[in-house]
């Protein structure tokens, strides 16, 4: 008997194994999860299929996140196939490439409207067709990033996009709590994915990090712990909470001195 013995969900986000959906669906599996994916477009169908097929899910559909039309027609399947659920993951962000990077003064209107529409619009659009069918409760989580509450250089939109998508998981929290459904996000430090590898400058900011956080860099397994946990009735009544996955970068004031230069020592 697992923790999630009997129980039903549904996966955004896996692009391929190093995504951070594949490593919390992995932990879900473990426990006995019955699971579902939907994943971005045409060209990720060979990636995502194999690797639920690897975990004996055949629920696979697309669904691009911007398309309510396309969310409709993927949640009438969801309720076709699985009748009710108990969790939902949320693990989609995207910025156009040119956001992130350059001075932050210079996000474009565009640009700003896709990163909060792909990035945090797209949590409520699929709250809204998720709660329905979670008739005996449930609980959400979505994936975020530390650039939401403190400035990480050229992270820019995307900051202000995971600002916004962490009040959603309150509003959210709010509203489906009387409904027992519970949202609540992980704050994540950065991982080697698809979407990071994108970033110029991640090597390094991933370097600094495993530097100065208590505990070093984190991967995408010790992310799925803490989404069991999210997910599970160990946390019941936890809602609205941002969990930071992080080593314990966040509560850093300083990094130790031992890492300054020879003249921030002397000093
Ligand atoms: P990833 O590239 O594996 O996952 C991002 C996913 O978003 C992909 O599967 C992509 O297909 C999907 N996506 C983008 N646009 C979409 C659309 N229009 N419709 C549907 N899906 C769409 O990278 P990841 O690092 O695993 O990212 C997952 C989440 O974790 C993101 O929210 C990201 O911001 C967050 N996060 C990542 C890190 C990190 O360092 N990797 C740290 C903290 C938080
Ligand atoms: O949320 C993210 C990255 C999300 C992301 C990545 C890309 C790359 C490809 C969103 N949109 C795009 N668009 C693309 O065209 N992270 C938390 C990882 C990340 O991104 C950074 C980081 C870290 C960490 C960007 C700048 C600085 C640090």
């Amino acid at each position: 008997m697992g923790l999630f013995s009997g129980k039903k969900g549904l996966i955004f986000g896996v692009a391929n194994k190093n995504s951070i959906a594949w490593g919390i669906a992995q932990a879900l599996h473990a426990e006995g999860a019955e699971l579902g994916f939907s994943y971005a477009g045409e060209i990720l169908k060979k990636r995502v299929e194999p690797l639920a097929a690897s975990i004996g899910a055949p629920f696979v559909e697309e669904c691009d996140v911007t398309d309510d039309g396309a969310i409709d027609t993927l949640f009438a399947k969801v309720a076709a196939h699985f009748g009710t659920i108990d969790f939902l993951v949320h693990s989609i962000a995207f910025a156009p490439s040119e956001e992130l990077g350059g001075r932050f003064v210079n996000t474009s209107r565009n640009g700003f409207r896709i990163a909060l529409d792909v990035s945090c619009y797209s949590l409520i659009a699929l709250a809204k067709r998720a709660h329905p069918l979670m008739a005996n409760g449930g609980a959400m989580v979505t994936m975020t990033y530390f650039g939401a509450e403190k400035v990480t250089p050229n992270y820019n939109v995307m900051g202000v996009a995971k600002a916004a998508l962490e009040a959603s998981v309150r509003y959210l929290a709010w509203d489906l709590g009387k409904d027992q459904i519970r949202v609540n996000a992980i704050s994540a430090g950065p991982v080697k994915t698809l979407a990071a590898s994108g970033v110029s400058g991640f090597r390094k900011s991933l370097h600094y990090v495993g530097q100065v956080a208590p505990m070093g860099n984190i991967d995408q397994e010790d992310v799925g712990q803490a989404a069991l946990f999210l997910l599970s009735n160990l946390s019941t009544r936890i809602t609205g909470e941002v969990l930071y996955v992080d080593g314990g970068y966040n509560i850093m004031g300083a990094p130790d001195p031992a890492l300054m230069g020879a003249d921030a020592k002397e000093a």
